[in-house]
C-alpha cells in the first residue's frame, strides 16, 4: 500500500485558499482504490449490506470491464441548454454533436479542448416536462432534441473523439403520461394496473428524505398510487417480474445502441416495503439492494465495460458515506462490486464546498477518511461538485475565482470518475438566486451576444446574469481565465498517472 499525502499534493498544484489543518496522510491502495485491505476482502459495511452480500456471493458473476472510468472526467451535459442547431431556441442532438469538438477533439496534440472523457446525457427521452426526469416513452427520442438518428450520430462521433457517453436511467417512477400509468390508473383490472403500487386506502407516509414532508399517496380513480417524488411521477412496482424484465430491455436497447452506461436516477428508492417513519421501509431496503445486484449482473453479461452510476443522495456525515459504501455491494465475486459501480459522492461534495468556502482542508480530509475506513476494497468513486439539482458551485461561492479555482484543482486531484457540471468551467452562476430549478440549467453561453452563440432564435430560459464576461469565446482568449484553468488541470490529470489513479 503506498501513501498519498493531499497536503503535500495541493501546494504543488498552488491551490491558493485551501489551508490544511492537518498533516496526516490519506493511506490509498496501490492502484488508487479506496479501501485499505486487499481486493476482494470485505471490509466493514453496514447490515443491509452483508446481509445483501449473502445473495450475491452465491452467484459468481461477469466481471467488470471498466477500467476507462477509474480517473475519467466526465461532462454532465443537459441536451436542451447546450446548443441549439436549428433556431427552435431548445438545444439538441445535432447542436451537442457541433460542439463536442469543445469537449474534446480527439486529437491529443490540441489545446483548444477540454479533454473530457465521458458525456452524463440528462434524461433524452419524450417528457412532459423541461427536464425529463418523467419518461413518456423509454425508447424514443424527445423529437425537440432531434431524432434516433440525430442521436445515433453524437454518440458515433462522441466515440470517435474517444468519449464515452453515459446517459440518465429514470428507472423508479415514469410519467403519469407515461401509456402503461394512463391504463393502469383506469381501474383494478387494467392490463398494466400491477406495473404501480396501489393502495385501497390513503396512508399517510411522507417523502423517505431527510425534511421530506409531501404526500406520496396519491387518488386517482378511487385507489391510491404511490409516488415518491412527485404526483407526475408514479413509482413503477420493481416486485413485478414483468416490469424487471421491461427495464432490462430498456437498458438493454440503449446498451446496444452504443450507450457506455447508465446513470441510475433515485436508486435508494426502488422497492419500497412500509412507511419509512416506522420501518425504514422507503430507502435502502434490502428489496433495492437486490434488485441492484440483479440489474448489475444483466448489465454486465450484456457490456462489461459499461458503468452503473447511482444517484444515492444521502447526508455529509459519516453515516451517508455508510450507504453509498452499501451501494457497491460485495466485492468477493465481483470486483468493483457486484450491486452499483459507483454512486455519486454527495457527502464528499458538501465537505468539497464547504472546505473550499472556509478555507479549511480538514471536513474534506475527514471524509477521505469516512470512505477509506468504509468503501469495499476496490471500488471506483464518484466525485463532483455540484449538479442539476443543487446550486452552481459558483453561486455557492459568490463568483470568487481564487475559491472557484481552489475547488477545481481539490476536484480534480481525487481518485475515482469525476463528474463536471456543463458551464462549472466558466464559473457559471445560477440564473437567480433560490430561484427555481431552471435557473440552474440556464442555456450554455457560447458567446456574449444577445442569443449567446447557443442559438439563432430565442433561448428556451433566459441566460445566467453576466453571461457578456462568462462565456465559452471571452474565456478561450484568457489565459487566466477558469475555463483555461480547468483545461490545464484535465490536461494534468490525465497526464500523471497519480493523480488519475490516486497513487
Ligand atoms: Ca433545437
Ligand atoms: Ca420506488
Amino acid at each position: 500500500m503506498r501513501r498519498l499525502s493531499l497536503s503535500r499534493l495541493l501546494p504543488w498544484l498552488v491551490v491558493p485558499t485551501i489551508a490544511c489543518s492537518t498533516s496526516a496522510p490519506i493511506p490509498l491502495t496501490s492502484a488508487g482504490h479506496f479501501g485499505a485491505s486487499a481486493p476482494g476482502k470485505v471490509r466493514r459495511a453496514p447490515c443491509c449490506m452483508r446481509a445483501g452480500m449473502l445473495q450475491g456471493e452465491a452467484s459468481a458473476g461477469v466481471q467488470w470491464q471498466h477500467e476507462w472510468a477509474r480517473g475519467a472526467v466526465i461532462y454532465q451535459l443537459f441536451v436542451r441548454s447546450f446548443s441549439d442547431s436549428d433556431g427552435d431556441g431548445h438545444g439538441d442532438f445535432n447542436g451537442a454533436t457541433a460542439k463536442l469538438d469543445y469537449l474534446n477533439d480527439g486529437n491529443t496534440e490540441t489545446t483548444t479542448d477540454l479533454g473530457v472523457d465521458g458525456i452524463w446525457l440528462m434524461p433524452i427521452h419524450p417528457s412532459p416536462s423541461y427536464h425529463g426526469y418523467d419518461v413518456a416513452n423509454y425508447e424514443a427520442i424527445n423529437p425537440q432534441y432531434g431524432t434516433m438518428a440525430d442521436f445515433e450520430r453524437f454518440v458515433s462521433e462522441a466515440h470517435k473523439r474517444g468519449i464515452r457517453v453515459i446517459m440518465d436511467f429514470v428507472i423508479n417512477h415514469t410519467s403519469a403520461q407515461h401509456p402503461w400509468f394512463l391504463d393502469a390508473a383506469t381501474g383494478p383490472k387494467a392490463r398494466y394496473r400491477d406495473w404501480y403500487v396501489w393502495s385501497a386506502t390513503p396512508r399517510d407516509w411522507v417523502q423517505p428524505w431527510e425534511g421530506g414532508k409531501g404526500p406520496v399517496w396519491h387518488e386517482r380513480n378511487g385507489a391510491y398510487f404511490y409516488a415518491a417524488f412527485l404526483r407526475e411521477m408514479p413509482d413503477l412496482n420493481h416486485r413485478n417480474p414483468e416490469v424487471r424484465a421491461r427495464m432490462r430491455e430498456v437498458a438493454g436497447f440503449w446498451l446496444s445502441r452504443g450507450i457506455d452506461g447508465l446513470r441510475v436516477d433515485g436508486s435508494r428508492y426502488l422497492i419500497e416495503t412500509g412507511s419509512n417513519a416506522e420501518h425504514g421501509g422507503q430507502r435502502d431496503t434490502l428489496e433495492t439492494h437486490a434488485y441492484w445486484r440483479d440489474f448489475s449482473s444483466y448489465v454486465r453479461s450484456v457490456k462489461p465495460d459499461a458503468v452503473l452510476v447511482g444517484e444515492n443522495w444521502v447526508q455529509p456525515e459519516r453515516a451517508g458515506t455508510a450507504i453509498l459504501a452499501s451501494y457497491y455491494g460485495s466485492t468477493t465475486s465481483v470486483a468493483g462490486g457486484d450491486q452499483l459501480s459507483m454512486s455519486f459522492n454527495f457527502p464528499l461534495s458538501a465537505r468539497l464546498l464547504g472546505g473550499v468556502k472556509d478555507g479549511a482542508a480538514g471536513p474534506i480530509i475527514d471524509k477521505l477518511k469516512d470512505m477509506r475506513d468504509l468503501y469495499p476494497a476496490g471500488v471506483t468513486d464518484a466525485p463532483f461538485l455540484a449538479n442539476h439539482d443543487m446550486p452552481r458551485i459558483a453561486t455557492v461561492l459568490g463568483g470568487d475565482r481564487r475559491r472557484l479555482r481552489a475547488a477545481a484543482a481539490v476536484l480534480l486531484t481525487l481518485p475515482g470518475s469525476i463528474y463536471l457540471y456543463y458551464g462549472e468551467e466558466l464559473g457559471l452562476q445560477d440564473g437567480a438566486p433560490d430561484a427555481e430549478d431552471r435557473d440552474k440549467r440556464t442555456p450554455m453561453p457560447w458567446t456574449g451576444g444577445t442569443t449567446g452563440g447557443f442559438t439563432t432564435g430565442s433561448p428556451w430560459y433566459g441566460f445566467s446574469p453576466d453571461h457578456r464576461r462568462i462565456n465559452v469565446a471571452s474565456e478561450a482568449r484568457d489565459r487566466r481565465s477558469l475555463h483555461n484553468w480547468y483545461k490545464t488541470l484535465i490536461a494534468t490529470h490525465k497526464a500523471v498517472r497519480a493523480l488519475r489513479e490516486g497513487s
